[in-house]
């Protein structure tokens, strides 16, 4: 029988010992959705499901020879980008992404934990926005992450959409805001809006209180990035993600005694 060739998914991202966020979600979520799974790490963290403790960015050498390693001999389909530590490490990825003409690429500019510990240093958001967005195909900050891109606080659906708005003037190909908290009480939703230059789409579903759910947007940005590597087309993509990470929320799985993590397997 003839071998079968996959699709391939590469990730650069951080690695999450204790597996519910990083390369380790990304990893797990390209292999749910079918795509050989491939990782280059960036930053180690110290962490558990009770929280991080601190990390160790690789010196750019390291991250620059895993990826001039890899893509010497496979073309991923997709790739995506994580957590990354720090702005010589977004130098880098922007560097051979910008020379190879790799596409497409999803960008998780990942600045902090869901806790709001850091995951990023000194000149990361300025490396993210001035290097990495302008060769993204699509970069779905949280809403915390869009203030810090756009340089402005986004309360509402109204911000939301002058920010995405800002973000592909600034050379974002589409942009995915996630976490918006719309209304109060019982009847409040979580709203993400997508927008690619055309048009403005918003995906709802029910608020979950007081959870931190470790990996949602890991687990989002790399289903996205999966079914891009599948030849899908990044509309698709996007609402194909999103149902993924909506069942990987509501099935967490719980490998600690801290914060349950989204179950990319739920899905599948
Ligand atoms: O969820 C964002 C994230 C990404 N990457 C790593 C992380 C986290 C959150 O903790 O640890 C490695």
């Amino acid at each position: 029988m003839p071998e079968e060739v996959p699709s391939l998914a590469l990730s650069v991202a951080g690695l999450d010992p204790c597996g519910g966020a990083g390369m380790i979600a990304d990893m797990r979520t390209f292999d749910a959705c079918g795509v050989y799974p491939m990782a280059v790490v960036a930053t180690v963290t110290y962490q558990s499901t009770r929280g991080l403790e601190g990390r160790f960015d690789l010196p750019p050498e390291a991250l620059r020879r895993q990826l001039e390693a890899v893509l010497s001999d496979v073309t991923p389909d997709a790739v995506k980008t994580g957590a990354l530590g720090s702005a010589a490490a977004v130098d880098e990825i922007a560097a051979i992404m910008r020379n190879r003409r790799l596409a497409p690429l999803v960008v998780d500019p990942v600045v902090q934990s869901g806790r709001g510990e850091p995951l990023m240093g000194e000149g990361g958001v300025e490396a993210l926005t001035e290097r990495l967005l302008p060769l993204a195909a699509l970069v779905t900050p949280n809403t915390h992450e869009v203030s810090l891109l756009c340089g402005f606080e986004v309360f509402d659906i109204e911000d939301m959409k002058a920010a995405a708005l800002k973000l592909v003037e600034m050379g974002a190909g589409a942009v995915l805001i996630t976490g918006m908290k719309v209304g109060e009480g019982a009847g409040s939703e979580a709203a993400d809006m997508f927008f690619d230059g055309s048009g403005f789409e918003v995906f709802t579903c029910p608020w979950i209180e007081d959870v931190n759910v470790h990996g949602t947007g890991c687990v989002l940005s790399a289903a996205i990035t999966a079914s891009l590597a599948k030849g899908n087309d990044l509309k698709s993509a996007v609402a194909a993600g999103w149902e993924l990470v909506t069942v990987a929320m509501k099935n967490v799985v719980r490998p600690g005694t801290g914060d349950p993590c989204a179950n990319p397997f739920a899905a599948t």
